[in-house]
């Protein structure tokens, strides 16, 4: 019923998963005005909630359905501004002529107050084996964990141990968002593996990232759960509701889709944030559904925040010390520099050299007609080729070029692939008549994908227009001309070398000028 033909994966992200019109049927919701409190829309089962079943709640206000202190408690929050983007407040209630308690959370977005009451499912099954953890002693090994591998795998184990899915994920995004699960726990009878596993970045579409970036969590109980629709009074400017920061929103019907291809029923994915931005996600699947109670879910959130600022000090810890080594470097270099009559001889042939800066294993320096090569890189010819067209690429003031495939921007050097499918270069002086140049190696990477990414999507017949992937089969994809990146400080450092050789070049210069002058 779906054909397999490369489908625009960019229509995924033109669906406003946002604003769903409907949320689980767990809970049941109900969407104030901001500043009057009136009910402007609910969930189709808010009779379950109500003393009075034959009352209509559309137009009342928050007051006539919920406990005066709540209401009040949400009156001040809103009065001090703390109760929207992502905020919230929580409580156990039971509400007036009833006896059931509810787990209530309430928020203010989009000028609306959204209150969100929950009920746990009256089915044991879908508890699974959530426990009790010592949250401390866990914060404590991730901290004591020194690679990010090590941080990960102690991350996915505490957090199943914590909330009970059969299997939790460390999922990471690349810089093009695709994605690859660098750490996996899991109970012993589930075959399926996801580790070291890439996904690509339409399986999660740019506007989930956007919201997963102001949403921190996402649980799905049941996957096949019939959504409860959301009404809304009719009035002028009603317009449905925002449950951008809502828990009970239902999730997107092609992903759950996705969910079923992959074998998952219940779910979670938790927002990892490093430096403000989406580093990853903790994932949780479970075969059957699962229901992981607000405490518990609030504890995993916490703990994969402790993950995060872990990933944190690890990553800039890193940084820093291979940073350091690099300025000592350049330093010494710099000091080669001063002694010397002839640069390019300071930086090619003394006991540091420019191959000694950002894992290059090729370097060179063109300076007029006289090219100097050190390490593996193209021929002399090639490279002057290359210095050739960089003047034109590079504007004037444009300070540097860096590339990890340069063989396809530059195809003229494509035979040289195995040592120049990374370039890094800079000129010193305005007159562009020196180069500084980097080489970096094809990295020849077969990346593991989970299904064909150049197939993401399928044409969907039924009311969606496009389906996800049905295969989530190893597939090995082989990499050609690329190299390992370069990172922007490497750029502005070569750049900043590239000054002070400037400085030398027009020394050397105004002293051949007063001998010959
Ligand atoms: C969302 N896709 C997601 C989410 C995950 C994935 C984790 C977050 C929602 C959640 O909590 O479950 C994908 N799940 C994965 C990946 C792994 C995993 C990569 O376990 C690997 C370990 N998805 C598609 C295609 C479309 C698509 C083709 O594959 C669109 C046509 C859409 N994915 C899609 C959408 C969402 C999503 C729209 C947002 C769901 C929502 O929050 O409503």
């Amino acid at each position: 019923r779906a054909r397999a033909e490369p489908v625009d994966p960019s229509l995924c992200e033109r669906e406003p998963i946002h604003v769903p019109g409907s949320i689980q049927p767990n809970a049941v919701l109900l969407a104030a005005d901001a500043g009057d409190l009136a009910i402007l829309a609910h969930s189709t089962n808010v009779q379950d909630i109500l003393a009075d079943s034959t009352l209509s709640v559309a137009g009342l206000s928050l007051d006539a359905v919920l406990p005066a202190a709540f209401v009040d408690l949400i009156r001040a929050r809103l009065a001090s501004g703390t109760l929207d983007d992502g905020r919230s407040v929580r409580r156990v209630l039971t509400l007036p002529g009833r006896t059931t308690t509810y787990h209530t959370v309430a928020h203010a977005h989009a000028g609306r107050v959204i209150v969100e009451l929950e009920l746990a499912p009256d089915r044991p099954e879908d508890f699974g084996i959530a426990s009790q953890i010592d949250s401390e002693l866990a914060v404590g090994r991730l901290r004591a964990a020194g690679t990010l591998t090590g941080a990960a795998r102690i991350a996915a184990l505490e957090i199943r141990a914590l909330t009970g899915f059969e299997c939790v994920l460390v999922y990471r995004f690349d810089p093009d968002w695709n994605g690859e699960a660098i750490a996996e726990d899991k109970v012993a009878d589930w075959s399926r593996a996801l580790l070291g596993l890439r996904f690509p970045a339409s399986d999660i579409p740019a506007q989930a990232r956007a919201l997963y970036t102001r949403a921190k969590s996402r649980f799905v109980i049941d996957r096949d759960c019939v959504p409860v629709p959301l009404v809304a009074a009719p009035s002028a400017g009603n317009g449905p509701v925002d449950l951008t920061f809502a828990q009970n929103r239902t999730l997107s019907p092609i992903h759950l889709e996705y969910q079923r291809n992959l074998g998952v029923d219940g779910s979670m994915s938790i927002s990892i944030m490093v430096e403000g931005r989406l580093w990853g996600l903790m994932i949780g699947h479970h075969r059957r559904p699962h229901y992981v109670p607000p405490e518990t879910r609030a504890a995993a959130t916490v703990l994969t925040e402790a993950f995060a600022m872990r990933v944190q000090e690890i990553e800039s810890r890193r940084l820093w010390a291979e940073r350091q080594a690099h300025l000592d470097t350049e330093a010494r270099l710099v000091r080669e520099l001063t002694r010397s009559d002839d640069f390019v001889a300071a930086l090619t042939a003394g006991s540091v050299t420019l191959l000694d800066l950002f894992g290059a294993t090729g370097a060179g320096i063109v300076s007029g007609d006289r090219i100097t090569l050190i390490g593996r890189t193209p021929p002399a010819s090639c490279v002057g080729e290359i210095a050739a067209w960089l003047k034109g690429r590079l504007a004037p003031g444009e300070p540097g070029y860096s590339s990890d495939a340069f063989t396809a921007a530059f195809p003229a050097a494509a035979p040289h692939r195995e040592t120049a499918s990374g370039l890094l270069a800079t000129f010193v002086d305005l007159s562009r008549e020196n180069l500084l140049l980097w080489f970096r190696p094809e990295v020849a990477s077969t990346v593991t994908w989970s299904g064909d990414p150049r197939k993401p999507v399928l044409i969907g017949s039924g009311p969606v227009a496009v389906l996800p992937r049905r295969s989530f089969e190893r597939w090995v994809e082989e990499r050609r001309g690329h190299a390992t990146p370069w990172a922007e400080w490497q750029v502005s450092l070569a750049v900043s070398l590239a000054r002070a050789v400037e400085g030398v070049v027009l020394r050397q210069r105004r002293k051949i000028d007063e001998l010959t002058g």
